[in-house]
């Protein structure tokens, strides 16, 4: 006589996960068919199923499978409940990141779950594949914006705004190892005096470098002194500032680059910056933006 019940397979193909993934669940969080065949083949009915698809809906909104599982197992649909967020983006385990393309998902999930290879793969994979702009506009923003959201919202997350920086900042960092140089002047990056936002300067830094253009990369928190100094060892063609704090943006530093001669092309990127800009500085307003900035002050434009 056949057993009932659906195949591996068939649940598999049911959850679009693979029949891997299935075996993998049940073995490491007990989450599995309720019997098996004559050949101890798994056999799911219709509550192993169910609980299955509350497990996969968890993970999709971003839930570890561990408590995914537990929740699923535990079969209540007020527990399941209780785990979603209070609100938009605060609080739970997940990011308000519902909407958002499966691979974005899942590095939220990794970052959540401090997991540094998946969170490093991750990113690292993307840049490989799309290049640097895709992966910060596509990827790494709309993970660190949601984080900023819940932040804002419940105060915390701080440990997992530090962590998914670390991975992205190590590995824009790979990608900024100096190119062969394409061009007779450097390009200096860097972040306003105390601005301790610095991703998106190692974002045009990894970006131009996939131009071909080398950027100097000074980081965080460069004191105006420290800027001048740079610029004047140098005499970079493009000066590029970072501010994200209105208290750092103190458009001085802007106009008090050293000149040169030819002067340095300055470029100032970032929500904090005070208007007006001083004349002659260039405002980008996005990545692209600022490479396009750096690569017409270099006379290379794309
Ligand atoms: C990562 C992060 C940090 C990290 C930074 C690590 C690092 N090395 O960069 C750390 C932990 C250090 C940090 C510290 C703080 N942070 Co913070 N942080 C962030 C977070 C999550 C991402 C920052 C980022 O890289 N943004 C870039 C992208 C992802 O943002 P975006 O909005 O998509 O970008 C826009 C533009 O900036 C532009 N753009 C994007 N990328 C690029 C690239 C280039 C080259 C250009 C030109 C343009 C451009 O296009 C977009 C459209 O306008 C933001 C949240 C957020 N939404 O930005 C908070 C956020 C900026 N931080 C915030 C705060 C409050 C702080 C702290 C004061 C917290 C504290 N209490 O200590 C400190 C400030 C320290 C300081 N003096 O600088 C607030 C700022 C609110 C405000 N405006 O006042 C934010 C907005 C979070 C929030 N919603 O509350 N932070």
């Amino acid at each position: 006589m056949e057993t009932p019940g659906l195949s591996v397979g068939a649940v598999a193909r049911r959850l679009g996960v693979s029949a891997s993934t299935l075996r993998t669940w049940d073995r490491r969080y007990g989450i599995g068919p309720s019997r098996r065949s004559e050949g101890s083949h798994r056999r799911y009915d219709a509550s192993d199923v169910a609980r299955l698809e509350v497990m996969h809906r968890l993970i999709l909104q971003g839930a570890p499978p561990g408590e995914a599982a537990r929740v699923a197992l535990g079969g209540e649909a007020g527990r399941e409940e209780a785990r979603e967020p209070r609100a938009h983006g605060a609080g739970g385990n997940r990011l308000a990141l519902s909407t958002a393309p499966a691979r974005t998902r899942g590095l939220a999930r990794a970052v959540m779950a401090l997991n540094g290879p998946v969170v490093t793969g991750t990113v690292r994979e993307a840049v490989a594949r799309d290049g640097v702009v895709r992966a910060w506009e596509e990827l790494i923003s709309p993970v660190l914006r949601s984080i900023g959201e819940r932040y804002a919202a419940t105060g915390e997350a701080v440990e997992i705004e530090h962590f998914l920086s670390n991975a992205a900042l190590a590995v824009l960092a790979e990608v900024t190892a100096p190119p062969p140089h394409t061009q007779t002047r450097p390009v200096l990056l860097a972040c306003a005096p105390e601005e301790q936002h610095s991703l998106p300067a190692y974002a045009l830094g990894a970006a131009l470098a996939e131009r071909g253009i080398a950027g100097r990369m000074l980081g965080a928190r460069v004191p105006e002194k420290a800027l001048r100094d740079a610029v004047e060892r140098i005499g970079p063609g493009a000066v590029f500032v970072w501010s994200q704090m209105p208290y750092t943006g103190d458009t001085g530093v802007l106009a008090r680059v050293p000149g040169g001669r030819p002067a340095p092309r300055v470029i100032a990127g970032g929500p904090g910056w005070a208007r007006p800009l001083p004349e002659g500085v260039r405002f980008a307003a996005s990545l692209p933006e600022a490479v396009e900035a750096v690569a017409e002050a270099l006379g290379m434009p794309g």
